[in-house]
């Protein structure tokens, strides 16, 4: 048909009934944000002449994605969520602010509430026959100064680059820990070096990416929310330089300033020092946290996440 389909007076009479306009009830904002979505998908199907059968298989698609629980795992992949991150960089570059470390990503795999120690923590359960990651670092304030008592909340993968808690096979809290710093604002932890994640092969955001002549694939990377008092908090997550797809992340997550390079120690006088069984991987990584202008900033935006008991 034509762009001038959608011109007629019934249809432009049917979108505003839809979207409430014709009510003085329901919020203002929200009527206008969905007369614009609808007129959108109005125009799509118009412009591409989509068929009853394909609009179908689309509201299907919606059905399939939330029974998966995947479409905040399809945000990721489309873009989407670093769209947000790209908003908020350029929020901070108005500010004037520059320095801190970069954030990225959340992705849809956090659970809260992890156990907190201070200092140190053991993050795997030893079930787990990968190498031995000895990670560690420094918090500090946009002034250079360490800060103590800082929350570094850490989660990552298992060597098949499964999430616990999401992978039912993994124990409670497998490889996820919350780390206060110490007084020179450190925190270290052991665990094991991640893989790649891969997205489910047989779910609806592969079947869309395979649609796209796309891979699912994330590069190996460990993620982090950083919090300390009168402080901006910061997530994001860094990559272990090597990984083949450490610049084709699915997910967009990967910057430069957030890769750290991983190095092999065979020297089993540190390793006793670090109270660990041998050789193995230490990944190092400092943050540098803005000040905060306000509460709201010094806590993580609040998004739907799951919650363990
Ligand atoms: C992940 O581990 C992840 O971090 C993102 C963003 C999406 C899927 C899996
Ligand atoms: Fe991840």
């Amino acid at each position: 048909m034509s762009i001038s389909f959608n011109q007629r007076q019934d249809i432009i009479k049917l979108l505003e009934i839809s979207s409430g306009f014709t009510n003085d009830n329901g919020d203002p904002r929200f009527k206008k944000i969905m007369h614009h979505l609808l007129g959108d998908i109005c125009q799509l199907i118009d412009r591409y002449d989509i068929s009853p059968e394909e609009f179908w298989q689309a509201i299907n698609y919606l059905h399939v994605l939330g029974e998966r629980q995947e479409a905040a795992l399809l945000a990721a992949g489309l873009g989407l969520e670093h769209y947000l991150d790209l908003r908020d960089d350029e929020r901070e570059r108005q500010q004037g602010l520059s320095g801190g470390t970069p954030r990225t990503i959340e992705g849809p795999l956090y659970v809260a509430n992890a156990p907190v120690s201070a200092g140190f923590a053991r993050m795997d359960d030893g079930d787990d026959d990968g190498e031995v990651m000895w990670l560690h670092g420094q918090v500090k304030g946009a002034d250079g100064k360490p800060l103590a008592g800082a929350v570094v909340d850490i989660w990552h993968a298992n060597t098949l680059g499964n999430y616990s808690f999401f992978d039912k096979s993994q124990s409670g809290f497998n490889l996820r820990r919350r780390i206060t710093t110490d007084a020179d604002g450190r925190y270290a932890a052991r665990s094991i070096v991640p893989s790649g994640y891969g997205c489910p092969p047989d779910g609806p955001t592969q079947a869309l990416l395979n649609r796209l002549g796309r891979h699912g694939n994330r590069p190996a990377h460990i993620h982090f929310f950083v919090s300390a008092p009168a402080h901006k908090h910061l997530t994001t997550q860094i990559n272990l330089n090597g990984d083949r797809y450490l610049w084709d992340d699915f997910a967009f997550a990967t910057r430069d300033e957030l890769i750290a390079n991983p190095v092999k120690i065979t020297d089993p006088a540190l390793a006793a020092k670090r109270d660990l069984p041998g050789p193995h991987t230490e990944v190092q990584f400092d943050f540098t946290l803005y000040a905060a202008a306000d509460r709201i900033e010094q806590n993580r935006i609040n998004r739907p996440r799951a919650l363990q008991d």
